[in-house]
């Protein structure tokens, strides 16, 4: 009752800051619709609308300014946010989305990351998969069916890591999590990326066409930090203001994190003093466990309970990014501050340390457990499950980098991978040995286009270097089991997998070296020596494999559509570590809504 009190309070208080309506408390049987606007347009850090930020800190705070880390950047954004707007419903609600492309000549597209779409399968937002891509407006229609911490992303080119991007919170009335905290603020709500200083688009083009890094400068929580990296690319630091979650002392507090991560930057998250009880991840409760930091990579999202059981005071929620977000030592700091704290920041230093905090870490990078290292199969889900030991299909999906011709980036007959020296060798995401294209028109709403350039699993490819639209087929209600492998040839990299309109149970992880093969991973199935968790497996959309291991995934393909399934880093995905897992057939599938757009080639013959 406490809590329930509490959350109306802080609605009463939100309420001067214009929160939605659909934001609220959640009670059974009242469930609505919800309608947003989002309009999306090019725009900048520290526009007019900043005034004197970051020199005039209170300028900072202004409506439509987007400071960031007091660096100026062109980047993309929802109503001249970065986070974009959050949605915050409760279990049933409709969720209406009403997007407007105003940009001068790109085209748009919304997945709401962690809903299933069971329905609604043209909501997706993935294009040429699930729709057209967006040109004027388009408007998203879909109830919020699957409760839990999500967000809601761009999943057009690198517009995600330009800035498209925002929560997507969805309460239920009963929470099986209840006895577990007090407050279940909508303030509490924490979305992190890692931030460049410069647009995705020049980074990208940097990356693949010259000789740039593709390493992140910084992490923003909520859009908001410091450019702690301001030494190291030799600039001063300004002071921009740091996101701050306020707590009441002796309360448990459920905070909802989200990694909205761009290039590879997994984040270890701690706070200084305090434990944290992971509750839910990707929307899935798990039974309690008590951590001292944990990973979370792209695409990922876990609540954890905070008590605040401390003395009154200012601690530091430290965001530590691992990978791309090391050479520039990416740190970023929110103030954890209890009611009756003066306003001033943490005291202690906030350097960068790559080293886990003392204790235990659950979810730790390219491991597959150990000493104090938790991974998802240590853990169980609240809600008791068993899976039956045999499934219907089985696909082996192979992660890695390959040394190919890559046509997008190379002339075989000028400028070959293997004519040009190191610094101009960059390497090609792949999956399977081939890299995803988008089909001309989406299979979904226009099942009647052909796929030019099809490729299906269990083909053989003979190419050096093969792009086509890859396809997983699967009947409707086949149990389903995808054996990820990272197989890490080269360097040490990490590929958090994402399956769009379904949750997977997460039944093994591995690592067998730096390096592995497909081939050694069967072999070792084969002789028994992996170890499937049928008892009360954890349910995620998203999941890392670790490099040189792999991540076993099992669900029942109940949700007929087209899914997109991908690497969720933008440079990987985009460059092609993706396929589509078609399931069912055309008849079972709600019908195209009347008036939905199309698109295609228009090639007639002469
Ligand atoms: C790329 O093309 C060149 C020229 O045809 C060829 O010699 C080479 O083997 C190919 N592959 C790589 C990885 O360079
Ligand atoms: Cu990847």
């Amino acid at each position: 009752m406490k809590g329930f009190v509490i959350t109306l309070a802080t609605l009463v208080l939100a309420a001067a800051g214009q929160k939605h309506e659909c934001e609220r408390p959640c009670i059974p049987g009242d469930t609505r619709t919800c309608m947003y606007e989002f309009n999306i347009i090019e725009y900048h850090t520290l526009s007019r609308a900043c005034y004197d930020c970051p020199n005039t800190l209170a300028d900072c705070a202004r409506e439509e300014c987007v400071a960031a880390d007091g660096v100026s950047r062109p980047l993309l954004a929802v109503n001249r946010q970065l986070p974009g707007p959050a949605i915050q419903v409760c279990e049933g609600d409709r969720v209406v989305v009403d997007v407007h492309n105003s940009q001068f000549s790109d085209t748009e597209t919304i997945h709401w990351h962690g809903q299933h779409m069971r329905g609604h399968q043209y909501y997706d937002g993935v294009p040429f998969v699930t729709q057209c891509p967006i040109m004027g407006s388009f408007r998203y229609d879909f109830p919020a069916a699957t409760p839990g911490t999500h967000w809601w992303h761009s999943h057009t080119g690198l517009h995600r890591a330009e800035g498209i991007f925002g929560a997507f919170v969805v309460r239920q009335p009963e929470d099986p999590l209840l006895a577990a905290y007090e407050i279940d603020s909508p303030d509490h709500v924490i979305v992190m990326h890692d931030w460049t200083h410069m647009s995705a688009m020049n980074k990208f083009l940097g990356r693949h066409h010259s000789v740039l890094d593709d390493y992140a400068r910084v992490v923003l929580v909520n859009g908001k930090g410091r450019n702690y990296a301001a030494k190291l690319e030799g600039v001063e630091m300004v002071n921009t203001p740091l996101e701050v979650v306020t707590v009441t002392p002796g309360l448990r507090h459920r905070v909802r994190l989200v990694s909205a991560t761009s290039l590879n930057c997994p984040i270890v998250v701690s706070v200084d003093d305090h434990r944290l009880v992971l509750v839910a991840t990707d929307g899935s409760e798990i039974v309690p466990y008590a951590t001292d930091s944990l990973v979370i990579y792209s695409g990922e999202r876990f609540d954890v309970v905070l008590e605040a059981d401390q003395p009154v005071d200012n601690y530091w929620i430290r965001f530590t990014g691992l990978i791309d977000c090391e050479p520039f030592e990416s740190v970023q700091g929110a103030i954890l501050r209890y009611e009756g704290a003066p306003e001033e920041e943490p005291a202690g230093a906030l350097t960068y340390d790559p080293a886990y905090p003392p204790g235990t870490v659950v979810n730790p990078l390219n491991s597959a457990g150990g000493a104090n290292e938790v991974t998802m199969t240590d853990l169980d889900a609240l809600t008791p499950s068993t899976l039956p030991p045999e499934v219907d299909r089985q696909f082996y999906l192979a992660f890695d980098f390959s040394q190919v011709n890559n046509s997008l980036l190379y002339n075989p007959d000028l400028y070959p991978y293997n004519g040009v020296s190191e610094e101009w060798q960059v390497n090609t995401p792949q999956l399977n040995e081939l890299n995803f294209v988008f089909p001309p028109s989406p299979p979904l709403s226009q099942p009647e286009a052909a796929i030019p350039s099809l490729c299906r699993y269990g083909e053989e490819v003979s190419r050096d270097f093969c792009r086509c639209t890859y396809l997983l087929e699967v009947a409707l209600g086949e149990t389903v089991e995808m054996v990820l492998v990272a197989e890490g040839q080269i360097g040490d990299e990490n590929h958090p997998f994402h399956l769009h309109g379904n949750k997977f149970h997460v039944v093994a992880m591995g690592k067998l070296g730096s390096a592995t093969t497909v081939q050694e991973v069967m072999d070792l199935d084969a002789a028994g020596g992996i170890t499937r968790k049928l008892q009360d497996a954890v349910e995620k959309d998203t999941v890392t494999i670790p490099d040189g291991g792999f991540t076993i995934v099992r669900f029942t393909a109940d949700n007929p559509g087209w899914w997109l399934m991908h690497c969720h880093l933008t440079f990987h995905s985009e460059v092609g570590m993706a396929a589509l897992l078609h399931v069912g057939q055309v008849e079972d599938l709600p019908p195209v809504p009347a008036g939905f757009p199309t698109c295609g080639h228009f090639m007639p013959e002469i």
